[in-house]
């Protein structure tokens, strides 16, 4: 609902009307959120959200394994949004030597191309993000001291893992999605390293799992190998994963 809409509409029938949504959308009880948004004004993180701050590693920036086109141009953004949350916690992707994404693994086969394993196809990449590695660092100029957990991913030889929940099997669980409820955290907004990717199957699984899920676009960068980038926004907006900017955030 637009703010210039509002004086046509009698005030106690928006309350109503905001009342009704906040309980469809499941959001009674943190009203100043769900207040904020419905009136187009910028959202006030909550002691309820978290952010997810996926893969800022050496491994997805210029001079790594795997670069992301600009992805280091997403830091200093990332470092001032996470002031603005109690709770961070951060990914990493975290692969074995020899691990069954790299294209390396199979005679005759290079990246971007895929192949079926028993979870499904799996798109084959660069050796990257190799446990112990300076390539599979946070990168430097991160700066969260506060974040409250590394959730590490990817980190069994036979399968991958792309989102923070579960690995690439859809169903083996990494543990975030109990620490997540254990601590009351209902919210997920999520930054970070790749928008197509992790970032991408991340915030699906956290809608699958039964979360509220924003995506801060400009504080997120993506491959968008062969159409990927286009595809993921389309199957996020299917899956109710909503859409935002840094702007509409008051941090
Ligand atoms: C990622 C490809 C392979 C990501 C991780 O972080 O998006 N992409 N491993
Ligand atoms: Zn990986």
């Amino acid at each position: 609902m637009k703010t210039r809409d509002l004086c046509e509409l009698d005030r106690r029938e928006f309350l109503t009307t905001v009342a009704a949504g906040m309980a469809v959308a499941g959001l009674a009880g943190r009203p100043s959120a769900a207040f904020a948004q419905a009136a187009g004004k910028p959202l006030k993180p909550s002691a309820n959200d978290v952010l997810l701050v996926i893969d800022v590693q050496n491994c997805f920036v210029p001079g790594g394994t795997l670069p992301v086109k600009e992805g280091d141009v997403i830091v200093p953004l990332i470092n001032r949004l996470a002031k603005g949350f109690q709770h961070v916690v951060l990914t990493q992707d975290w692969h074995t030597p020899g691990h069954a994404s790299f294209a390396s693994t199979y005679p005759g086969k290079k990246p971007f191309e895929t192949i079926s394993l028993a979870y499904g196809t799996q798109v084959l990449w660069p050796d990257h993000c190799i446990q112990g590695t300076p390539d599979a660092e946070l990168v430097r100029d991160l700066k969260i001291p506060h974040a409250e957990l590394i959730i590490r991913k990817g980190y069994r030889k036979p399968i991958d893992s792309y989102s923070a929940f579960y690995e690439a099997d859809g169903k083996t669980p990494t543990g975030l999605v109990g620490y997540l409820r254990e601590r009351g955290l209902k919210q997920v907004f999520l930054v970070g390293l790749a928008t197509d990717f992790c970032v991408a199957w991340s915030a699906m699984d956290a809608r699958k799992a039964g979360f509220a899920a924003y995506v801060i676009e400009d504080a997120t960068r993506g491959i968008d190998a062969d159409g990927s980038l286009a595809k993921a926004w389309k199957d996020m907006l299917g899956a109710g994963v909503k859409r935002i900017q840094s702007a509409d955030l008051d941090v």
